[in-house]
């Protein structure tokens, strides 16, 4: 709020120059804070006006100035600050934004009112648009009314409709509340999956106070939503698909809580352009994400005993189809010091894992190794990777004093493995369904 008559205005204006100018806020002025997004059932929050559904939902609360002067413009949190709430079920995610706010206005001229953004970044795979905007204007609700809600960035969303969205909204003695159920498809494209995902909600605001007032505004992010527009500057928005992607696994599978995980990512898998998530843990491939296999998630038991140690994953696209193969290394221990090394690529799909190559990499003992290289040759036929294993290489070992240490088993590596049996190197080539030697 500002003062009333001009020549007070100008006395202070005056005073200020005397001083030194008054700072000017930027959203460099907030912090970055995220959105923690309570789990509600489906249907839980009647978008009504009322707050009887948030009782248990956290608040995040902002009293970051970042546009305006604060002398002039804003004179504290009773002017202009914001209290956040978020719920989300299935199909949509629940805000409840209340707007502390001195005077409440509409649009009037240049002026372009008081109103709420919501800027959202969708991550990665949302491509070149990843940040949008939903504006949630005051509309009808200083008359008992509700509010609009509309896409304010990028231009091409701007006159678009969003489908299915709910909003409600009262007035307070204090500023104005609204409550809104955006369906989670409006907040990104592809639709939220398990990644989190940017947020930065920014709150505008005038008051008609006086003939030079600037539009003043608070937000949760130090996020610049007129110039870079960087998805760093935003926090998280917490939803409670990504705040836990592989929850779903552990309460199945209760033994693997606490174990150690090797190695995660996020990776296209399939289907859409969402990512999954996709974990190693000590015996165990997960991959999680919103619709895949049945609950979010599904998992494979890799083959395992008490001397098998799974040491590192890489992801690479080895069949040049986008989606990206999970290349495992583990290595098996024998008694007498003895330990093989393995290399698996297994295949990710929308519902499961194939095994698609396995080799044995290496094989050392007390003072002997045996080495195969395993590379990677992207030049395949089709887009496709081949795998190139070198001429095996043994240092401190012969024919006569190796010990087979895996002679009982079906496969017999050591044809490929050892210098002595061994062809000089062998590549092999995706077809169709597995890597073929060539
Ligand atoms: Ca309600
Ligand atoms: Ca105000
Ligand atoms: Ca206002």
């Amino acid at each position: 709020m500002k003062f009333g008559l001009p020549c007070v205005a100008v006395f202070c204006l005056l005073l200020a120059t005397s001083l030194g100018h008054a700072e000017v806020a930027t959203p460099a002025d907030a912090a970055k804070l995220d959105i923690p997004v309570g789990d509600v059932p489906d249907g839980y929050v009647k978008v009504d006006g009322f707050v009887t559904d948030w009782a248990s939902a956290q608040t995040v609360e902002s009293r970051a100035l970042i546009r305006a002067e604060a002398e002039y413009d804003w004179t504290g949190p009773r002017d202009c600050s914001v209290l956040v709430q978020a719920q989300a079920d299935r199909a949509f995610l629940y805000l409840a934004i209340e707007v502390r706010d001195n005077v409440v206005v509409g649009k009037k001229g240049r002026k372009a009112g008081d109103r709420v953004e919501l800027w959202i970044d969708g991550g990665e795979p949302a491509g070149k648009r990843r940040v949008r905007m939903i504006e949630l204007g005051l509309g009808e609700v200083p008359d008992g009314g509700k509010p609009t809600v509309t896409y304010g960035y990028p231009k091409n969303l701007v006159r678009k409709e969003i489908e299915g969205v709910k909003a409600d909204g009262a007035m307070r003695k204090t500023g104005y509340f609204f409550e809104v159920a955006l369906p989670l498809a409006s907040l990104s494209d592809p639709a939220p999956g398990v990644e989190p995902l940017g947020v930065a909600i920014i709150v505008r605001d005038w008051d008609y106070d006086d003939a030079n007032e600037d539009e003043a505004a608070v937000a949760t992010a130090p996020f610049d939503a007129r110039k870079e527009r960087s998805p760093a500057t935003m926090g998280r928005l917490l939803l409670p698909s990504t705040v836990d992607p592989l929850g779903g696994f552990y309460q199945t599978v209760p033994a693997a809580k606490g174990t150690r995980v090797v190695s995660e990512a996020w990776v296209q898998v399939s289907g859409d352009a969402r990512r999954e998530r996709v974990a190693l843990l000590e015996k165990w491939l997960v991959v999680a994400g919103r619709g895949v296999g049945d609950g979010d998630f599904y998992y494979y038991t890799l083959p395992h005993g008490p001397n098998y140690t799974y040491d590192s994953m890489e992801l690479r696209d080895l069949t040049g189809d986008g989606g990206a193969e999970f290349i495992l290394r583990y290595s098996v221990s024998h008694p007498g010091q003895i330990q093989q090394q393995f290399l698996a690529i297994y295949r990710l799909f929308f519902d499961s894992i194939n095994l698609v190559f396995l080799a044995e990499a290496g094989n050392t003992g007390p003072g002997w190794t045996v080495t195969n290289q395993v590379s990677f040759d992207p030049k395949g036929p089709g887009g496709t990777t081949r795998i190139v294993v070198s001429k095996p290489v043994a240092t401190g070992v012969t024919k006569k004093t190796y010990t087979d240490v895996d002679a009982d088993l079906i496969t017999d590596w050591d044809k490929v493995l050892l210098p002595w049996k061994a062809p000089p190197s062998r590549t092999y080539e995706w077809q169709d369904t597995q890597f073929i030697k060539r």
